[in-house]
Formats: structure tokens, C-alpha cells, sequence
């Protein structure tokens, strides 16, 4: 087989359905880390049908599965090529994780406009914190990757969302964020909306540096904090005028 001849090479023929609890995620991460999006469309929907959350199947297959890959990927061992082979495959999960986390006949508790910054083009993150706020009731507007300062207030202006959400990867683009939140300032809009920023290479210090009103560590924190925000948001503008106003 030639080094292009997909990534199914090397793979013994594997029937997932025979696997336990403790085996298939396991297998699941080497299917990940090979970028077979058959195999983690197939493991993904066994653990669903044997009642596994999409919490749970998310969480314990797909993001410990890329966890790993990225150790390698830092290590040198694993290379673009291949990560993107597993970005892939993880997708493939997602989209069968979907629909159930975005299960949500609700009013949307609030709207965030979504993109990662400008340079930079990972999105498997973003597009989780994404489908996790669908699934907790937000209405989301994704604008996908590589997204400028322009195409930002652009979506701003026309969502008119309580939350603008920035991704960043990369320690080369997190700058990138102060620089959205510097233009909001310059602008005026900045009291309008809640920042919330995210990504692997971010801390709570950076995220307090740039000026975010919250740094969120993962998606399950994202949807805490923005459903926590928004509360307070409203708690605020209901309060009647200070004591003054109603003597
Ligand atoms: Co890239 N990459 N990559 N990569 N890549 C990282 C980020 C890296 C840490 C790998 C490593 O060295 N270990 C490293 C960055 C190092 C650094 O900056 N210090 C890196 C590098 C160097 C690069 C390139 C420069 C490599 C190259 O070309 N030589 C290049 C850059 C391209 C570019 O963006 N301009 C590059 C390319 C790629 C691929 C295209 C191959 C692929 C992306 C495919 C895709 O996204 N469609 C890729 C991948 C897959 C990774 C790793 C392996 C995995 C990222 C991921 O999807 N994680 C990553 C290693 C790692 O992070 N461990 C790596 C799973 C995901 C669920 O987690 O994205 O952290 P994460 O999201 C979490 C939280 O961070 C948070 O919630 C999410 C869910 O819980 N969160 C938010 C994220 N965004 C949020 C926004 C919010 C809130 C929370 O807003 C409210």
C-alpha cells in the first residue's frame, strides 16, 4: 500500500459490537487516533444504543480519543496530515452526538454569536461549545473559522446576541481576542455584549487580561457561564432605580 492509501492501513478487522464498556472506548481512541471516521461512527452509535449519555460518549471516547492525539501531534509523532484525518473521525462522532445534544423544544435562553479568531482554524471545539449551548436552549450563530474583527461586529450588528464567543488554539492567534475586545471598547459596544472566551491554550488570567468577562475551560463551562451571565444580565436591568429615583 502507498504511504496516500487512506487510513484504514495496518487495521485488523475489529467487530466494535463485540467489544465491552472498557474495550470499545478504547478502541475508539485508536480508531480516532487513525482517523477511521467509519469505525467511530459505528462505536459511537453502539455506545448510544447501550445507553451511554452523549455526555458520556463525547467526553470518554471522542474527547480523550483527541486528547491523545494531540500529545503525539505535540511530540512530533503525529503530523498534520494525520491529525486532520482525526479531526475527521471526530467530526463523524459529532455529527451523530448532534441532534441529541441540541434536543431543545424551548424559547432560547439567550443568543451568542460564535467564531474562532482570525489565523486560526481549529474548530472542534467551537463547534462543541456550540452544540452543547444549542443543547442547553441557546440560539447559536456559528460564523466558523479564521473569523476577522470586521466579520465580527458584522454578526453583532446583525444577531444582536447577549454573547459573542472567541475560540483560539493557538498561542499565535489568542492576542487576537484583545483585539476584538480593544475594537468593541473603541466602538462603544463593549458594555452591549458578554465576551466569553475559550481554548486550550487560554488560562483565567489571559482571559482576565484581555478584559473577557469570563474564560471558559470547556464547553460544559461555557454553558454554565453564559446561562450565569445572562441571569445576572437580567437580574440587573429588571432592578428598579436606586432609592432616589422611587422616593
Ligand atoms: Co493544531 N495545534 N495546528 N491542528 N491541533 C494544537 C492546538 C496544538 C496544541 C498541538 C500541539 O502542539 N500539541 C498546537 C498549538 C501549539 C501552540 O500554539 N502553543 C497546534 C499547532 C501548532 C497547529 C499548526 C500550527 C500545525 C502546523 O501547521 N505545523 C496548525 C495551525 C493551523 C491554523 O490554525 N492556522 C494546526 C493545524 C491543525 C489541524 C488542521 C491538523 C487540526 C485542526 C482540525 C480542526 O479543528 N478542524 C489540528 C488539531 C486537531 C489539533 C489538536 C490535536 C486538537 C484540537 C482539538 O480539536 N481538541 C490540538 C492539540 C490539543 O489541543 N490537545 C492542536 C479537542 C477539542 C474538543 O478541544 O479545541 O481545546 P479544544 O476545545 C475545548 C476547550 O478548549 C474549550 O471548550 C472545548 C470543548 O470542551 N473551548 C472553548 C474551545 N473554544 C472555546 C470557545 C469558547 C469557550 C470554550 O467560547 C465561549
Amino acid at each position: 500500500m502507498s504511504d496516500t492509501d487512506g487510513a484504514d492501513e495496518g487495521h485488523e478487522d475489529i467487530d466494535l459490537a463485540t467489544l465491552d464498556d472498557t474495550e470499545l472506548p478504547k478502541q475508539m481512541h485508536d480508531d480516532l487516533y487513525d482517523g477511521l471516521a467509519d469505525e467511530i461512527v459505528e462505536g459511537t452509535t453502539i455506545l448510544l444504543d447501550r445507553g451511554w449519555s452523549a455526555d458520556r460518549v463525547l467526553n470518554e471516547a471522542l474527547v480523550e480519543g483527541m486528547r491523545i492525539v494531540g500529545v503525539d501531534f505535540r511530540d512530533g509523532i503525529l503530523f498534520v496530515p494525520e491529525v486532520l484525518l482525526s479531526a475527521n473521525a471526530m467530526k463523524a462522532g459529532m455529527e451523530i452526538l448532534r441532534p441529541i445534544l441540541a434536543k431543545t423544544g424551548a424559547e432560547p435562553v439567550g443568543k451568542m454569536v460564535i467564531g474562532t479568531v482570525k489565523g486560526d482554524i481549529h474548530d472542534i471545539g467551537k463547534n462543541l461549545v456550540a452544540m452543547m449551548l444549542e443543547g442547553a436552549g441557546f440560539e447559536v450563530v456559528d460564523l466558523g473559522i479564521n473569523i476577522d474583527i470586521d466579520a465580527y461586529l458584522a454578526a453583532l450588528e446583525e444577531h444582536q446576541p447577549d454573547i459573542l464567543g472567541l475560540s483560539a488554539l493557538l498561542t499565535t492567534t489568542m492576542p487576537y481576542m484583545k483585539l476584538v475586545i480593544d475594537t468593541l471598547e473603541e466602538k462603544g459596544l463593549r458594555d452591549k455584549y458578554l465576551v466569553l472566551v475559550g481554548g486550550a491554550p487560554l488560562n483565567q488570567e489571559f482571559g482576565d487580561a484581555i478584559g473577557a468577562d469570563a474564560y471558559c475551560r470547556d464547553a460544559a463551562v461555557a454553558v454554565d457561564t453564559a446561562k450565569e451571565l445572562i441571569a445576572a444580565n437580567r437580574l440587573r436591568t429588571a432592578e428598579p432605580p436606586g432609592p432616589s429615583a422611587r422616593a
